[in-house]
């Protein structure tokens, strides 16, 4: 078959007209920005093919499908992985060599998409991809938000949040299909259960597609956007402006009641949006309502898409005249819910009034389920207490978490600890009532984003140690443990390392100014900025390093020089993130110009931390922290992908790091701190008293000293001090010994060669497991059970 990109000769000629078509150019006349449209354009229209004939397969052959409904898809730039997937690469490499371009630089003009804001995001990007490549029929469902997730500028050591208006450039990826647009309903009142009067608002459905590894198949993430309804008469400019903003950005500021709405109406559209499509789609194949089971799981990523599970109800009773309980069976062998959060403070809540008022008809279905299952636990014997406490619907707010598992065949953790805690303690209730439905699956990666991508010296060393086809099953990647301790691979990994922090080096120096030093140690925290996450424990033993060799002589001729560096986003309103961020980079601009230590220790922030700064990030790091307080992270994620570029994990025994853990040997990462069971006890005993750590401690004093001294005004930070002092509910004080330790540990082993290079190929030789197309097979082997599209 003849294509764009069978051979050079073709691309070229294809690229050369394009060109000519889109820009009325020489080829050689173009911008970096013009050549990187072009081929994404003749990229794209190629994909067309594959598209169509995967479609076209499902049909045929009418596959179940899973629909993965989710608020956040942190997608990143597309070009690379669909250039790599499609198997195109190298012949657009040579072709751009001929014509003297860097497909390089072309790459990195593409925006990124950031429709999305941390791990839960990111995690259903990698699915997707890891699904194609798997041939499975996986969809992704979510709001084609105007407006990505904030872009962050450091200014004045704050963060500054700016708009990120990503789609003001052409997305080339999408595909926009008005004639499969949906109205929806909000507000109005009811007359019975019939809703008249309502607001309505039409969702239009833009397909993004998303191309598999190398076996042609080609699916999609559906993305609704917003815009006025014809069945709405009066349109005057409040109604406008309503519904441009529904589709206008993520995670709205919800302080006030209209942002709380907004953030409401987002979830209503694209759940109720994705279910009225699905059911659309099941009834023009001419299938049985009743059989929507067969060929359909919606998997509810978080709370975020709870509605589908009324909204379900609402269309098979209201609209298909089925009766409550024939619909609830339906509705409970199709929904499936993921659970990514321990926080209880961060399960998702609405308030009653609201609710009500926005989604009448939804809340009196809430009410009914929420009676019923009142009831069922009555038949359980529970006492009322415990029957108030797992209801639905609280004395002031509707639980999204509750519907979730009430209405689901499968509640799943995202690693073994958090699953663990999930059953025995959090949702320990849900978990006696229903044990058969929860379940385990640890995260993953995708590692052909995260090593075949960003990682090309890694892939080099990898061609000439594994023998098995580890880019089609990662866990061929064991064998280079067969050269754990051979002299020259560990010398080839140490200048892989070496090449990937020169990359850096260039990429902060132009973000920040700040040259770091290449045979430093590389010790990098990226992630969402949270208490729980423990950035301050961090910067806490960076300037207690920083005191230390400014006065101890004999320690700086022992420390190895180390390089820290942060990237993190803080929410918006989140004002402890936000004294976290400060305090860092006040530090870091003590530290970076004071003579005397900057050769041992540099700090530095980088800016708007997003997948592509990722990208840079991860293959240059030699330690990667992972210091949450033990059973606060769900799963973690960066964890994973630092492994797979061969950094060494500095952290606790929580989320996906126990696994990591068990898979590459404890003797292969720096572990410290209170256990998940420890810090659970001392909340139970209600037994930690931070202040008294804080008086024993001249080490946590001087830090807070160095601290106070960064402002003039020396109460400035005392917002950080009354609650470390007096909370501290993250254990950062308690676990600041430990950490100094582990860290002293680093860097001694660092400079033991040997035994450093040894535990860094083991990290890589068993990060096999943490390939996103094995969490893939788990979810379908036991959840979803899709067939295989076969091209
Ligand atoms: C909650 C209430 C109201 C509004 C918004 C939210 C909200 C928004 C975003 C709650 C949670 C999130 C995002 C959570 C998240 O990213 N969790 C991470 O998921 C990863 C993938 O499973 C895990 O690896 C991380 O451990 C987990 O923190």
């Amino acid at each position: 078959m003849q294509n764009t990109f069978t051979s050079k000769e073709s691309f070229k000629n294809a690229f050369t007209l394009k060109t000519s078509n889109l820009f009325n150019k020489e080829v050689n006349q173009t911008t970096v920005y013009e050549r990187y449209v072009v081929l994404a354009t003749l990229l794209n229209e190629t994909l067309n093919e594959n598209y169509n004939k995967t479609n076209q397969y499902v049909k045929e052959n009418h596959l179940k499908k899973t629909i993965y409904f989710s608020m956040e898809f942190l997608m990143g730039r597309l070009i690379t992985s669909n250039l790599m997937n499609a198997g195109y690469a190298s012949v657009v490499k040579e072709a751009f060599d001929d014509f003297g371009f860097n497909l390089n630089e072309v790459e990195l003009a593409e925006t990124d998409a950031g429709l999305g804001n941390g791990g839960l995001g990111r995690l259903a990007a990698c699915f997707l991809d890891s699904a194609a490549s798997l041939g499975l029929p996986f969809y992704g469902n979510s709001i084609r938000y105007q407006k990505g997730f904030f872009v962050q500028k450091i200014e004045n050591n704050k963060q500054v949040e700016y708009p990120d208006p990503w789609l003001d450039k052409e997305f080339i990826w999408e595909e926009k299909r008005e004639d499969e647009s949906i109205d929806i309903p909000y507000f109005g009142e009811l007359n019975g259960i019939q809703l008249v009067n309502p607001t309505w608002v039409k969702a239009v459905p833009y397909n993004v597609k998303v191309v598999g590894a190398n076996n042609n198949v080609v699916t999609h993430l559906r993305l609704w956007s917003t815009e006025p309804s014809k069945k709405q008469l009066v349109q005057d400019e409040k109604y406008l402006k309503m519904v441009s903003k529904i589709s206008e950005s993520l995670y709205p500021d919800d302080s006030t009641d209209e942002g709380k709405i907004l953030r409401l109406q987002q979830q209503y559209l694209f759940s109720s949006a994705g279910i009225q499509d699905a059911i659309r789609e099941h009834k023009a194949l001419g299938r049985d309502l009743k059989d929507l089971p067969k060929y359909y799981t919606f998997q509810i990523n978080d709370t975020h898409p709870t509605l589908i599970i009324p909204e379900l109800m609402r269309i098979l009773i209201d609209e298909e005249y089925m009766g409550y309980d024939e619909a609830w069976s339906i509705v409970t062998q199709v929904a499936a819910y993921t659970n990514h959060t321990i926080l209880a403070e961060a399960l998702e809540k609405w308030n009653i009034e609201l609710f009500k008022r926005l989604l009448p008809r939804i809340y009196q279905i809430v009410e009914e389920m929420d009676r019923r299952f009142r009831l069922f636990l009555k038949g359980k014997n529970l006492s009322q207490d415990k029957i108030n406490h797992m209801a639905l619907i609280g004395s002031h707010d509707v639980r999204m978490a509750h519907i979730c598992i009430y209405g689901s065949f499968s509640v799943n953790g995202v690693a073994a600890l958090h699953t663990n805690i999930l059953k025995e303690i959090e949702l320990n209730d849900f978990y006696q009532i229903y044990p058969e439905k929860f379940n385990n699956k640890t995260n993953g990666v995708t590692h052909r984003r995260w090593l075949m991508h960003i990682n090309p010296e890694l892939v080099n060393i990898l061609d000439k140690t594994v023998k098995g086809n580890w880019r089609k099953d990662l866990s061929a990647i064991k064998e280079l443990e067969n050269f754990k301790d051979d002299e020259s691979i560990q010398k080839e990994i140490k200048n892989m390392k070496l090449a990937k922090k020169r990359q850096l080096i260039d990429v902060i120096y132009k973000d920040t100014g700040v040259k770091l030093d290449e045979n430093a140690i590389f010790d990098i925290q990226i992630k969402r900025l949270h208490e729980y996450k423990r950035q301050s424990l961090n910067i806490f033993h960076v300037i207690y390093l920083y005191l230390r060799l400014k006065k101890d002589a004999n320690f700086r001729k022992t420390f190895h020089p180390q390089n820290f560096i942060f990237g993190a986003k803080a929410a918006p309103s989140y004002v402890m993130a936000k004294y976290i961020i400060e305090i860092i980079n006040r530090t870091a601009q003590i530290i970076n110009n004071d003579p005397e230590t900057k050769d041992l220790l540099k700090v530095v922030f980088v800016q708007n931390y997003n997948v592509t700064y990722a990208e840079y990030l991860f293959p240059a790091a030699d330690l990667s922290e992972q210091i949450s307080t033990a059973s606060k992270e769900a799963s973690g994620t960066g964890n994973m992908k630092f492994m797979l570029n061969g950094a060494i994990t500095i952290g606790t025994m929580d989320g996906a790091n126990v696994e990591i853990v068990d898979y590459a040997g404890i003797e292969n990462e720096i572990i410290f701190g209170l256990s998940a069971e420890e810090v659970t006890q001392a909340y139970k005993a209600n037994s930690y008293n931070p202040r008294k750590i804080f008086d024993n401690d001249k080490r946590i004093q001087d830090v807070f000293e160095f601290i106070k001294s960064l402002d003039k005004d020396e109460h400035y930070f005392d917002f950080v001090f009354n609650n470390l002092l007096n909370v501290d509910y993250f254990f950062v004080l308690a676990d600041f010994d430990a950490y100094v330790e582990a860290q002293s540990r680093a860097n001694k082993l660092y400079q033991d060669e040997k035994t450093w290079w040894r535990m860094s190929i083991m990290n890589i030789a068993n990060a096999g497991f943490f390939s996103s197309d094995r969490t893939i097979k788990q979810y379908n082997e036991e959840i979803w059970h899709l067939d295989t599209i076969k091209l």
